[in-house]
């Protein structure tokens, strides 16, 4: 009997007669001899035949009898193959799929994305990605998170108002989500513990290599926190739980790309931010991209550690929603972590009384009318809370040293992109 297998599993089926399915990714014709390097979503099998060979990237079914063959991927081959072509493509690629190695610039990559990505090592760091996402699920169901859902049309700015994108929403101005935040606020009164993996909106104005104007999301938000450090040690968990998803899910992707993957430390270590700003000898009210750096390399250095935790932001440069700490006027019980020298997650512990929230607002010369929605939940009783946003472009782009976001994500829309 015939029976369809992955290329990965050729080896339990030596001897017999199978079928794989996949795309012609090589082909190499010699006088009496061609060589059909088929790729499925596991790898690539090889076939040997005397036949004339389909184009690449056309789709086949491929049987034959399964052979050892020391120089073919995986050490075994298909031999006397009958191919059916389900799909010949009308164009060849515009650049060449075909080697180990990706020649082409990123500017045509991402151009020619829907082929481009077919190519393992393109393709490679997606898998991370969604080995990553599959990992934060699993380590926040552990602790006893609930997955939501929440809008991404929304009626008011959350981060700032600076960089949200306007639309128009049956003819009244509204906005595309910068973030879950109040919302996931707002479902600590109804689950206690939450999270969310999804799409967010920031109308980036900078063209750099780790801003998009669209990026998935990791949050988490809980409730019943002391402070912040309670929400620091469930991110921790997440981060460790992401690691340990990647390993045991992504290993030929990893393999692929080199990947050194860091080691999260039982506590990560901590800095606050008046610390950070003597290390890096700055009296900024904010942490520049060369401080991050500076600072990531003094934890890999004093600490061995590869993540670090700066905390007690000032006041003035978190969202109004930020919790203050008690003990240092000025300061907030809000974190960032870095790692590999780059801000990765913003964090911390939030206002839960309406009050709070109503002083906040005016000290920043704003009313109440427009978060008058989100702001319910207050009036209704809140537990002490906090959370998380973990970028996760960013933290592919890390995992794999990729000098740009846009390397780490299928269609990156920036300043300049909206297609494909
Ligand atoms: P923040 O605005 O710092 O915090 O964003 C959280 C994390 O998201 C990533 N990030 C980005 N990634 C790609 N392109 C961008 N333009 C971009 N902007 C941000 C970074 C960053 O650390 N509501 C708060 C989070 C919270 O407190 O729960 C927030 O959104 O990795």
């Amino acid at each position: 009997m015939i029976s369809r297998v992955l290329s990965a599993e050729l080896a339990e089926h030596a001897g017999q007669r199978v079928t794989i399915a996949g795309w012609v990714h090589r082909r190499r014709q010699l006088k009496s001899v061609s060589f059909l390097v088929v790729r499925d979503r596991c790898g690539l099998a090889q076939a040997v035949t005397a036949r004339d060979l389909p184009p690449e990237e056309s789709v086949v079914e491929v049987t034959g009898t399964v052979a050892t063959s020391p120089q073919a991927p995986g050490g075994y081959e298909l031999v006397a193959p009958e191919i059916e072509v389900l799909a010949e493509p009308s164009v060849a690629p515009s650049f060449d799929l075909y080697r180990p190695v990706v020649g082409a610039a990123l500017p045509t990559v991402l151009d020619h994305a829907p082929v481009a990505l077919r190519h393992p090592l393109l393709r490679a760091p997606l898998e991370l990605s969604a080995a990553s996402v599959a990992g934060f699920r699993e380590a926040l169901d552990r602790l006893g998170f609930t997955e939501i859902h929440t809008p991404k049309i929304v009626g008011s700015a959350t981060e700032s108002g600076a960089n949200v994108f306007g639309i128009d929403y049956f003819g009244r101005p509204a906005y595309l989500a910068q973030s879950p935040q109040f919302y996931k606020q707002a479902m600590v009164g109804v689950f206690e513990r939450v999270y969310e993996v999804g799409p967010v909106f920031r109308a980036e104005p900078h063209d750099t290599v780790r801003h998009l104007a669209q990026y998935t999301s990791l949050d988490a938000e809980l409730g019943f926190v002391r402070d912040h450090r309670d929400v620091m040690a469930v991110l921790r968990e997440a981060v460790a739980g992401m690691l340990e998803s990647v390993r045991r899910r992504a290993p030929s992707a990893l393999d692929l790309l080199g990947v050194r993957l860091p080691r999260v430390p039982e506590e990560i270590p901590a800095i606050h931010f008046t610390e950070a700003q003597r290390l890096t000898s700055s009296d900024e009210p904010d942490l520049s991209p060369a401080q991050e750096r500076l600072l990531s390399e003094w934890a890999e250095r004093e600490h061995g550690s590869e993540f670090l935790f700066v905390t007690g932001y000032p006041m003035s440069k978190r969202p109004f929603y930020t919790h203050p700490d008690p003990a240092r006027p000025g300061h907030s019980n809000g974190f960032d972590l870095l790692f590999r020298g780059l801000e990765l997650v913003t964090g911390g512990q939030r206002l839960h009384r309406y009050d709070d929230y109503v002083r906040a607002l005016a000290s920043r010369g704003e009313g109440t009318e427009a978060y008058e929605g989100y702001l319910q939940a207050f009036r209704y009783g809140m537990p002490p809370h906090g959370g998380f946003a973990l970028g996760l472009e960013r933290w592919t782009a890390r995992l794999t040293g990729a000098a740009n976001i846009r390397q780490t994500t299928a269609f990156p829309r920036d300043l300049h992109r909206l297609s494909p």
